[in-house]
């Protein structure tokens, strides 16, 4: 089928808005390449204070698909991009290119998850475009082809993302509403890191002596986890959260050439945040592909968190907000 397109028809535009999410037991190596499936499950929080707003419209004059990130045009003919337009052209029967139009209130590529939201956002807007029910499955697929993280922006609260045969199933397991806990990005960069997710974990996965104990003791971290969480127990999913982020550090650090994407301020932060519970706080690190720290706290201790973790000597600046929603259509 192929969507008709004249001048009468409806513009086959839309609006959405996707916030970045932050694994608290995280993915890093791929079990296919091709297909980006990734070797192991996580379960995320969704950052409500940062967001990626994307316009998306499907074009008749247009000869191919135009990306305009943050303002700049990017190539969209090839790659992850054009994967995913071609995809959802695919399963809308439409064969007209699109211009995109993305926008993000935080540091791209810095460690913030930029290309979750992004392309939770596009594959909101563009099956909103297309007339594509919003509840299609595969339209977590289609984020994952975009970036593996991608499947939990389209989620809100909590988010658990999984294998399941030839595809990955991503479900919200708690609402925003559901648990009080707040997320306090500690910045110390804004510089886009030298190794990409993509290219890193691949070279872990070829050279780390570690990769394969992360692979085989994720399970239980993941299975743990869920219970932690359905209990609502902070204390014992903070040690095993840490516990889980320093495993895929290390598997970073032992990766060849190294990966190592501290800088003295993100080790600072993390051990004010282990003095901070020592002395009864309910907050915990979590730290990805970047130098930014991620403190996970309750959201009744989340001005104090702030202000103690803002004044670690080389942070930049701290961006705090609850838990977010789910990817969302904002506009036609
Ligand atoms: C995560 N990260 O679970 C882990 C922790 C970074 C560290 O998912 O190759 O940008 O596009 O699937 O999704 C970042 O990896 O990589 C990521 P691709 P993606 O959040």
């Amino acid at each position: 089928m192929r969507l008709v397109h004249d001048n009468e028809s409806k513009p086959l535009r839309a609006v959405a808005i996707a916030h970045p999410n932050v694994a608290l037991i995280k993915y890093w190596g791929k079990r296919e390449v091709s297909a980006n499936l990734p070797a192991v499950g996580s379960l995320s929080v969704t950052l409500g204070a940062l967001a990626t707003e994307t316009r998306i419209e499907f074009d008749p004059s247009l000869e191919h698909d135009l990306l305009l990130l943050n303002g700049i045009e990017q190539p969209a003919g090839h790659g992850r991009l054009a994967a995913c337009m071609n995809a959802l052209r695919d399963l809308s029967g439409c064969d007209l290119y699109a211009r995109v139009e993305s926008e993000n209130d935080f540091p791209t590529g810095a460690g913030l998850a930029s290309s979750a939201s992004g392309y939770a956002a596009l594959v909101t807007a563009g099956a909103a475009a297309l007339g594509i029910d919003a509840h299609e499955t595969r339209l977590i697929d289609i984020a994952r082809i975009g970036s593996g993280s991608a499947p939990r922006s389209l989620f809100g609260g909590m988010v658990l993302l999984e294998n399941d045969g030839d595809g990955t199933v991503c479900e919200q397991i708690i609402t925003p509403e559901d648990w009080a806990l707040s997320v306090v990005v500690v910045i110390t960069s804004e510089v886009p890191k030298p190794v990409t997710s993509r290219d890193g974990m691949e070279q872990s996965r070829l050279s780390s002596p570690y990769y394969a104990a992360w692979v085989d003791t994720h399970a239980d971290d993941l299975r743990q986890a869920v219970g932690y969480v359905q209990d609502r127990d902070f204390f014992a999913l903070a040690e095993l959260a840490e516990h889980n982020c320093l495993k895929m550090h290390s598997v970073m650090l032992t990766t060849r050439p190294p990966l190592l994407y501290w800088l003295p301020a993100t080790l600072a932060v993390m051990h004010r945040i282990g003095e901070l519970r020592a002395g009864g706080l309910p907050v915990f690190f979590t730290i990805d592909a970047g130098p930014q720290v991620k403190a996970v706290c309750q959201t009744e201790v989340a001005d104090e968190v702030t202000g103690a973790l803002g004044a670690v000597p080389g942070v930049l600046r701290t961006i705090v907000g609850e838990l977010g929603y789910g990817a969302r259509v904002v506009g036609g």
